[in-house]
């Protein structure tokens, strides 16, 4: 629990580089001591005071200082923000001022734990404040704003709520089976129940979505050696990366380089060259470069129409048929073989290019983002996904009751309704109603200080 009498101090920006530090202070009388500061009186709530700090007859620094008088603000409580010039030490002395009139240093995520005490938001709503500034990407950033805004939270209720509703209809029975109360039947409770299980695992399901953005969506460079398979990965990252040479074998192990592209976290492979070899090292480096090429949500297929086609290049175009791919027919400014490889490749849609000249690399980029629009990793009728493991945790405990419910036939109607007390809670413990201090303690030591 949280000593609601202290007044908590943050600096809640980087103390590194930035032009402007923000210093946050939050608890009753907090308006007064941080008034102290400045030999003034903060008035109004929600204005923002130009203001000198001082202390004894020095002026440390000029402020904006904002007045948020509880429970209109972000923690319910009254509290303060300082906008200060930046930098570690302007930014840190005004913070350390604001200990020495009394408040103490705020341990990590305490302002949002105030919030979640003080009835601002409930568990998941702070949990998605969290995982906003931790988002990698904007699709997930997009995602926690939703959670921010309750989705997630209001889909818990309902469901909550519809397994309060059956636990009422048991108890009203249990209680007065003599008053013509109806028994509830098991196609009655299969029906309710089903229905609950098939919603929550379109929640579970949904999880995939955010492993897949937050983990990188996995592009894999793939060919026979010598394509120029490094060559591309560096002009798509414009960046020279990758070792390339003439040497046939020059990558040998998988180099891995993540970009952000249309707002998704993008991971690109670069592989081993495909080919025939008895160095045991290369082969290692091969049989990974396969791996990759199974792994690979996309897979960017290259030939080199310099020189011939060999027997890997037509055992990979025949094992990735179905794989999502882009074929590309590189080093077009030296087509000896052009139209060997566009027969090979004529029932696959494909691109010609060459990195040597560049000629192509437009078309192929418009294509590659083509590819990786958010739109075909994310189905358009899924609202939002969840993004955190605890809910999936505790979603799938409330699914497994319902299931053995429904499984178990002849149950008294006591037990089922103890049952469904046990999901009750289960959902309860995702929004926060009920919780335990140690799992609110761990949750909340993953935020920043100041947060
Ligand atoms: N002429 C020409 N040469 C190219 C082109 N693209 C790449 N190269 C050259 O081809 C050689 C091999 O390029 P890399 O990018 O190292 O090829 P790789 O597929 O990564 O080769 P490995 O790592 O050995 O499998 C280098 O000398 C490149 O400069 C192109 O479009 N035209
Ligand atoms: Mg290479």
């Amino acid at each position: 629990m949280i000593e609601k009498k202290d007044i908590i101090a943050a600096i809640a920006t980087s103390t590194v580089g930035s032009t402007i530090g923000i210093v946050r202070v939050s608890g009753k009388g907090c308006r007064e001591l941080v008034a102290s500061l400045l030999n003034k009186p903060i008035k109004k709530a929600r204005y923002s005071y130009l203001r000198k700090i001082i202390k004894g007859d020095k002026i440390l620094d000029e402020v904006l200082v904002i007045f948020f008088q509880g429970p209109k603000s972000y923690t319910g409580e009254d509290m303060i923000e300082i906008h200060c010039h930046g930098g570690y030490v302007n930014t840190r002395r005004i913070y350390e001022n604001i200990l020495e009139k009394g408040a103490r240093s705020a341990h990590r995520g305490e302002f949002t734990k105030r919030a979640f005490f003080n009835g601002k938001l409930d568990l998941i709503q702070a949990e998605s404040i969290n995982n906003l500034i931790n988002s990698n990407n904007s699709i997930l950033a997009d995602n926690s704003v939703k959670m921010m805004n309750g989705i997630f939270s209001r889909r818990i209720e309902e469901l909550r709520d519809k397994i309060i509703e059956i636990i009422a209809y048991l108890e009203a029975f249990i209680d007065f089976p003599e008053d013509d109360v109806e028994e509830v039947s098991e196609a009655f409770l299969d029906e309710r129940l089903n229905k609950i299980i098939s919603d929550i695992k379109v929640l579970i399901r949904s999880f995939d979505i955010y492993k897949r953005l937050s983990d990188g969506i996995k592009v894999a460079i793939a060919g026979k050696t010598n394509v120029g398979k490094s060559s591309l990965l560096n002009a798509i990252l414009k960046e020279e990366k990758a070792i390339v040479t003439n040497i046939p074998g020059t990558t040998r192990d998988i180099l891995e380089h993540q970009l952000y592209i249309n707002g998704l976290n993008v991971i690109f492979f670069d592989t081993a060259g495909l080919r025939d070899s008895e160095d045991t090292v290369e082969k290692i480096g091969i049989k990974r470069a396969m791996n990759k090429i199974e792994q690979s949500e996309l897979l960017i297929l290259m030939f080199d129409i310099s020189s011939s086609i060999t027997e890997e290049e037509k055992e990979l175009l025949e094992k990735t048929k179905n794989k999502n791919k882009i074929v590309v027919l590189n080093k077009c400014d030296q087509e000896k073989y052009l139209k060997d490889y566009q027969k090979l490749v004529k029932d696959v849609d494909h691109l010609t290019l060459s990195l040597k000249t560049s000629d192509g690399f437009d078309a192929f980029e418009k294509r590659l983002h083509e590819e990786l629009e958010p739109s075909n990793f994310i189905d358009s009728n899924v609202e939002f996904f969840i993004d955190n493991p605890r809910y999936i945790q505790s979603l799938k405990n409330v699914c497994d009751i319902c299931i053995k419910i429904i499984d178990k036939k002849d149950i008294p109607p006591e037990f089922i309704a103890e049952d469904l007390k046990e999901t009750r809670k289960g959902l309860s413990e995702i929004i926060g109603e009920v919780y335990k201090d140690d799992i609110l303690d761990k949750i909340f030591s993953t935020f920043c200080i100041g947060k």
